[in-house]
């Protein structure tokens, strides 16, 4: 029987902020985010209740996929700063009480990477089993490019090497080979010295793509999984708290084994693409069932995992796991112009603007994000309402300086803004508009809302921690579900249509509840029955923790 203390699992009640140095808060004026102007802003994220940071690439880096392109895994790129920095960081967020989990980017190196150079020049480098290297492609189905039209096959031909070297990314992102045994030892020397820096665990980018060796020719073979379990049981050995949270963008039947055996031995969390993906479509359509389908097919994870859960992440917004019709509806819904789609699957847009700024339908969104089953992650800018940029390139158009203020730079540096790596957002979700320092002075802001809200999800351990069910419901545009926790019970409810409703809730084993308190709401209702007759507005949403007869609860 194995020991269940919850209070280890920080992972399971907390929630994650993602943000890109870059574009953060420019401390030093030269039109760069940097590790400074973080390290000044780590009050205003502990202020607002973040429990983890999730830094995107900050690695050295050529800077052709926003640093996802890395020349050195042990570094700092010098724009954002030093090392020491970063330390010092890290031992801020800790001070207070926000641990720091690190992209760990390790599926590619960048092409002017030193093992990649050293590998293409020489045969007989010992780098040059460390990628994947053939003589002639063959044409395989399973190998498809990652970022259609940008990208044009996984092979590209090397004129020094005189071979051709695999990438499932742009082509100046070589395959590393993990079935080198020397390259795994080495993931997991940069394992180790990122948690000898402090660090709590990694967002490993690109799992499947990582594990995916085929393509491989002659290398020795290793099981992928074997393999996740491998690093599972050194990131455990080194720190104990430490996590793994998964990129993993497969379909529901796929999930489960990311998650390892029974107990869970490889990754911690792992990224609902799916639930996801059927949110918009739910959105789109005014109709939960999409949301209540993609529930019900989650498998069960193991009681150290956990799922993590998001609206908007850094890329497009992929909808790759839905029918072409499906697709079709949320494009049209969210994204009509062309110029609002990318890669064939998705849109490179944010939240508030693809809801057309009704802020009462984007609270609902969030607030359905925060009750799922999963640690929700905040993409930086989501707290107050940010919307994108389409002049940017690709995926950048999410990217844009975070928006501090009105003032020009948006607050985000005092450099000229033709030196920001991105350019802000501009119009209606722009500085002038969306900005942090209006926000704070306004208390009915969505920037205090959302800290309310995060209050809230900390202090309700029954979403964290709890087994989840859906409550049925006679409205379709209504999604209820509950979780029960150490004897109590909260039950979520949101409106997808713009329509008030009234619906009742049956709830199954609770022939006892005399009431409930509403913990976004306030106040507390008596029942007169063990039903719940509920009324929401449009867009409404509600959590409500049930209080049984003799039960002794503090909302
Ligand atoms: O296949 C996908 C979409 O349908 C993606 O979700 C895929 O997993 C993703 O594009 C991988 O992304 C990650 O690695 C890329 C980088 O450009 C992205 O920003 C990063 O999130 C290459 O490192």
């Amino acid at each position: 029987m194995s020991i269940r203390t919850t209070s280890d699992q920080w992972w399971k009640n907390g929630v994650v902020y993602c943000l890109d140095v870059e574009t953060f808060l420019d401390g030093d004026g030269d039109g760069v985010g940097d590790l400074a102007g973080l390290t000044e802003r780590i009050d205003y994220l502990a202020g607002m209740g973040v429990t983890a940071l999730w830094l995107m690439p900050y690695y050295p880096t050529p800077d052709r996929d926003d640093g996802y392109d890395i020349v050195d895994f042990y570094g700092v790129d010098h724009r954002l700063g030093t090392l020491g920095q970063f330390v010092e960081l890290v031992r801020t967020a800790r001070d207070r009480g926000m641990r720091v989990i690190v992209d760990l980017v390790v599926n590619h190196t960048s092409v002017q990477h030193p093992w990649f150079q050293s590998a293409r020049s020489d045969p007989a480098s010992p780098f040059r089993d460390w990628y994947v290297w053939v003589d002639e492609p063959q044409d395989d189905p399973t190998l498809k490019e990652t970022f259609p039209g940008e990208q044009h096959g996984v092979w590209a031909y090397d004129r020094r090497a005189k071979q051709y070297y695999l990438h499932r990314f742009y082509s100046h992102q070589p395959d590393l080979n993990v079935a080198n045994p020397a390259v795994r030892e080495e993931i997991a020397r940069i394992i180790g010295f990122w948690l000898q820096l402090g660090v709590s665990g990694f967002r490993i980018d690109a799992v499947p793509f990582l594990l995916e060796l085929a393509g491989v020719a002659d290398a020795p073979t290793v099981d992928p999984h074997r393999y996740l379990k491998d690093m599972r049981s050194f990131v455990q050995r080194r720190h104990g708290e430490a996590i793994l949270l998964g990129e993993v963008n497969v379909p529901p039947d796929q999930q489960r084994e990311f998650f390892g055996d029974e107990d869970g031995d490889e990754l911690h969390m792992v990224f609902n693409f799916s639930v996801m993906q059927r949110i918009y479509l739910a959105l789109a359509r005014q109709d939960a069932t999409p949301v209540e389908r993609a529930l019900a097919k989650l498998p069960a994870v193991p009681f150290d995992s956990q799922w993590a859960t998001f609206l908007r992440n850094h890329d497009e917004l992929t909808l790759d796991q839905l029918t072409e019709a499906e697709r079709a509806e949320v494009f049209a819904a969210f994204g009509p112009d062309p110029e609002m789609q990318l890669y064939g699957r998705g849109l490179r847009r944010r939240l508030p603007p693809m809801l057309g700024g009704d802020i009462d339908r984007v609270k609902m969104a969030y607030s359905l994000l925060f009750s799922l089953p999963g640690t929700p992650v905040l993409f930086y800018g989501e707290e107050i309402g940010m919307g994108e940029n389409l002049a940017a390139d690709e995926r950048l158009a999410v990217r844009t300086p975070m928006q501090w203020s009105d003032e020009p730079g948006a607050g985000f540096s005092s450099a000229d803004p033709r030196r920001f790596p991105v350019p802000l957002t501009e119009g209606e979700f722009g500085p002038l508009a969306v900005n942090v320092a209006a926000q704070r002075r306004d208390p009915d802001s969505l920037l205090n809302w959302f800290e309310r809200l995060i209050r809230r999800r900390r202090e309700t351990p029954e979403l964290g921690f709890g087994r989840w069910s859906i409550v049925e419901t006679d409205a379709r545009a209504v999604l209820a579900h509950r979780c029960d926790w150490d004897g109590t019970t909260v039950v979520a409810t949101h409106n997808f249509s713009p329509e008030p409703c009234r619906v009742r809730l049956e709830l199954d084993g609770l022939d006892d509840v005399v009431a409930f308190h509403d913990l976004l709401g306030g106040g507390r209702e008596d029942l007169a029955e063990p039903a719940i007759d509920l009324t929401l507005g449009g867009y409404g949403y509600r959590w409500l923790r049930v209080q049984r007869k003799d039960q002794r609860l503090v909302p």
